[in-house]
Formats: structure tokens, sequence, C-alpha cells
């Protein structure tokens, strides 16, 4: 007996959806435990037909192949790894040759044959945001349908599985986790091991906020000095060109980008210590306190460092875009100096220090065009000022930034993406950015480094995206979210367990139908999908009291 998973074009839903009151921060209740008809599965298939028709999985004998009629194959490294990954998944439990020998019957499902049916395939790719997980992209869609074939026969037993038909697309094609390499040094092992488990859990961005205040591990080839000062540890706790290189492939082979996050011009502290006059220095009275504020944004060294740090970093990380922060900037620094106030009033910025900030994110202003020019043609040899979105639209890559910057009134290119990631009302927040035609993204309610006592994931499980209010159009600008953990209390010891299984309910919310929204019978699966996690290694914490079949060991 042979199964096939046959990859045609499935398309994509449009999603319409309407205000509810069914979302935000309810109290937690208690769901009740009861057997979900949909067994383990998680997050929740777009279209799951489950018939009581039992077959045997042969374990003597299974294997998964290409089909004749598939357009991709042997040469495919992506596919062939992925074919190995859910093997073991399937059996965990080592079948050399010569083991399990028993012979199998006639009715066993002995081959899972994959076809892919789409002309060209993205196997030597990255992918995208614009990548058809459920028909264009073969590599991911065959990840996340055997990864949905890889769930069936967990907690059955594992040679018994019911014939079941699964058609599966995502809902939001930006399904991203945010982690936090500077506040802690994250090793590489830990790094791999959440990105497989993202991949479980059908997540297909890593939001890699790799530097900040408290240390630059970044390795820059163009400026080693960055890392060799601003580094936790000039050796031990960077990340080389070669580690960013395989997290970044490891990655890949599990159809997720890695959107590398350079916060500038606030969240810099790190990068003054092996970049000389890049901050601003402060004052206190009419002299230098010996302290320094964000990025100097009124030095034409500035905007040539970050255009050859820019440059290095576009081709380091091949994602589309970059996250370029933009949130929480001081502004107490910029105003107790005196070069800065004089620069101020010169641009008739007044006392406005957002403006100072969009200047240097963005100018639009006609009177430093002109200064620009004359800097160049006085220095006789080119070197453009332009300001960060211009460096960054220079490298050809699109960008994201943190919602302050819209709030801010700068002026951003209409492919931006743009952040929501403050607090309570990120209805009102979502409203206004989707209703300036941007694409956007949603955090707010899922901030994974708050914890509380309880079961917390049903929050996050209970929000809706597109609970606010605006047009079929705006509702399509919520491209998706991402679940954030923030550095400051988290290292290899506790990133892991306070991770998952919380961010699955981010995982479910962002890929499943917008329908699927019943607690009770997410926690039953969610329970057997945190004990499965367990089984393959990852330590994910329980929701309550219980036990796993296979507990962490
Ligand atoms: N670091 C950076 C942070 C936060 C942000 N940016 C943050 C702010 C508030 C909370 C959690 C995290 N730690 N660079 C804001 C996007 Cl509650």
């Amino acid at each position: 007996m042979i199964a096939t998973l046959k990859f045609t074009t499935l398309l994509l839903a449009v999603v319409v959806c309407w205000a509810t009151q069914d979302y935000g921060y309810k109290d937690v209740e208690e769901p009740t435990l009861g057997d979900s008809q949909y067994g383990s599965l998680w997050p929740l298939p777009q279209k799951v037909q489950m018939s009581t028709v039992a077959f045997k999985l042969s374990g003597a004998s299974f294997q998964i192949v290409d089909a004749k009629e598939s357009s991709s194959g042997a040469s495919c490294s992506l596919l062939q790894n992925a074919y190995r990954r859910y093997d073991e998944y399937i059996f965990p439990i080592s079948r050399m040759q010569g083991q399990n020998k028993k012979k199998a019957f006639a009715s066993d499902v002995s081959e899972l044959q994959v076809w892919i049916t789409s002309a060209d395939s993205e196997c030597d790719s990255y992918p995208s945001v614009t990548s058809d997980e459920s028909c264009e992209c073969p590599g991911m869609m065959f990840v996340f349908l055997v990864g949905a074939l890889s769930q069936v026969p967990y907690a059955q037993s594992i040679s018994d599985i019911n014939r079941t038909e699964i058609q599966d697309f995502p809902r939001f094609a930006h399904r991203g986790l945010l982690l936090d390499t500077s506040r802690h040094f994250l090793p590489i092992k830990v790094i791999l091991a959440n990105l497989e488990a993202m991949a479980w859990n059908k997540f297909n961005v890593f939001h890699w906020h790799i530097v900040d205040d408290h240390s630059f591990p970044y390795m820059s080839r163009t400026f080693p000095q960055l890392s060799q000062q601003g580094a936790y540890h000039p050796y031990t706790h960077v990340y080389t060109p070669s580690d960013v290189k395989m997290i970044i492939e490891f990655a890949r082979l599990r159809g997720i980008r890695v959107v590398s996050e350079f916060d500038t011009p606030g969240h810099t502290q790190s990068w003054g210590k092996g970049q000389k006059d890049l901050l601003t220095p402060c004052y206190s009275g009419t002299s230098p306190s010996g302290s320094f504020g964000p990025v100097n944004p009124i030095l034409n060294t500035t905007y040539d460092f970050m255009t050859m740090f820019f440059k290095e970093v576009s081709t380091v990380f091949p994602d589309a875009y970059i996250h370029l922060g933009g949130d929480e900037v001081d502004f107490s620094c910029w105003k107790s100096n005196p070069d800065i106030q004089k620069f101020m009033a010169q641009q008739g910025f007044g006392t406005d220090y957002s403006k100072l900030e969009s200047f240097y994110i963005q100018s639009n202003s006609a009177n430093l065009k002109k200064h620009n020019e004359l800097f160049i043609l006085s220095c006789g040899y080119f070197l453009s000022h332009d300001r960060l979105l211009d460096i960054v639209t220079t490298t050809n890559k699109g960008y994201m930034i943190w919602q302050e910057v819209i709030d801010n009134g700068v002026k951003l290119k209409s492919n931006t993406v743009v952040h929501v990631w403050m607090g309570n009302k990120f209805e009102e927040e979502l409203q206004k950015v989707t209703g300036a035609g941007f694409t956007t993204i949603l955090s707010a309610p899922w901030y994974l480094d708050y914890i509380s006592y309880g079961q917390d994931w049903q929050r996050y499980y209970k929000v809706e995206p597109l609970s606010f209010n605006g047009t079929d159009a705006q509702k399509k600008l919520v491209v998706g979210g991402e679940a954030c953990l923030w550095g400051e209390f988290v290292d290899a010891t506790n990133l892991t367990p306070r991770l998952w299984p919380r961010a699955s309910a981010v995982g479910e919310r962002l890929w499943s139908d917008k329908d699927v929204k019943d607690t009770n019978d997410a926690y039953s699966r969610l329970i057997q999908h945190r004990c499965r996690m367990v089984q393959r290694g990852i330590p994910a914490e329980p929701l309550f009291t219980g036990y796993c079949a296979h507990e962490y060991k």
C-alpha cells in the first residue's frame, strides 16, 4: 500500500473578518480536558478529514520517496534532508537494517510518495514572504505537510494510523519568533534547537534581534572592533560569519527566513565601544558627562559608517528584509548636547526631538539635500550621505521598523513593514498603520518574556489579529505576527521551556483558520503536542498537571 502526498495548488483563502470581542486578556480559565477529534494535530490544518479506516505503518519497509511524477527529487537536498528528519520523527526508535524485520502485509503503508507539482523548485533558494507555502514552495510545503503526517501516528500506536486527508495552507504569511542574543548570548546549539521547534510549530521567520545596548555579538568583517569591544567576550560570545551562515542554512532547510535586526539609533550602547564618535556624547551642564546616548545623527561620519555597515549586513543575510528597529529612542542625551541643540535650531526642529529621530531615519529636508551635495562637491569624492532608509534601500533590501517610526511621521516606502509592539491598544495602532496603507505585523499581545501564574498560553491563543475596525483592504495588510522573547531574563538555561509550548499558541493563531478558537480542543491537542516536543528532545514546559508517556531526560 502506497500513500501519496500530492501537492497541487491550493488557493490561499481570502480572509474576511469581522470585529469580535473574543480577544485580549480575559481571565484565564481552566479548560476541561477531553479528547480532541483531531488527536495531537498542532497547529490545526485548514482541512482535516479523518476516517476510521485504519492502516498499519510498516516499520520494516516504510520509506519516504520522491514520486515519479514529482518535479523535485534526488537533487533537491532540502527534500532529502527533510525525508530523513521526518523518518526519524515517525520512527523515533532506531530501525537499522536487520532490526524490525517483521514481514509487511499488503495493507500496510509501505511508502510515502512526495509529489511536487510546481514547475520551478525553490530547493536551492531562500524562503521569502511571497513564498506560497501551500503550493509554490515545494520544500516548505513538504515540510509542512509531512509535518502534519508525522503528527498523525503520535499517541496512537506507532503502527496504526487512520486514513486521514489533510489540506493545508497558512492563514498568515509572516509567522515569526523574536529571539534576543544581546542581553544574553545564546549558544548556536540553542538557536538551532529552537529553529527546529519553530518548524514543528510552523513558524517561518526567525527575527534575530542580534545586537542591542548590552552586547554586540555579531562579528562584522568590515568593523571587527564592534564585537571585539562590544561583545560580552570577543571570541566565546560572538557569532562568526560561519556561525551566521550555519544558522541561515539550518533555517532555510526548514522553510524559515532569518530576518536580522540592527536596531538604531537607540539601543546602541554596545556599538559605541568599538566605533568612536558613533554615539552622541551626553553633557552635564557645559561639559561632557562621559556617558553616551543614541547614535549621533548630526555627523556625516555616522552615515558613512551606516552605509558600509548595512552594505555588509545586506550580503551576510540573504533575506529580502532587514529590521531597522527605531524603537524607544531616549531624547535626554540629545537634549543635553550643545552641538545637537545648535543643529536643531539650524534645521528649524524647535524642541521636537522626534524630528531629529526622523531626520536620522530619513531626511525630509530640501536644505539638507543641498548641504549634502555641497559636502560631496567640496570633498571631491563621492560619499552618499543618505539617511538610514535610503542607505538600506540602496542595498536592494526592504525594511521592517518598530511602530514608533511611523508614529513619529517618518515618510516610508510603500513596502515597509511596520511592527506593532506597544501595549494594550494594538487594535487602534493596527487601524492607524493599515489605514496609512502599510503592511504590518503584530507582536503587542505576544510578549512571551512576560510570565504570570497559570495558563497564559490561552491569552495568546485568544487574540484575534484582525479584530480592529478597518476595511477588508486594511485587514489584508496584516501579514502576520511575531512572538517575542526578549532576553533580559532569559539565557540558555531557561529559554526553551519559557518559549514552548507558549509560543505554540501563537503558532496556531497565525497558521490555522480564524474559526479555530475552541480553547478546550486546543488544550487537549496542545498537551499532546507538548509531549511530542519533549519526546523529540525539546524541554517544553507543562501546561498543567499530568505526565508524558516519554518524559524529558
Ligand atoms: N529591547 C528593545 C526591548 C524592548 C524593545 N526593544 C522591550 C520593551 C518593552 C517590553 C519588552 C521589550 N527589551 N530593543 C521594544 C520593542 Cl515590555
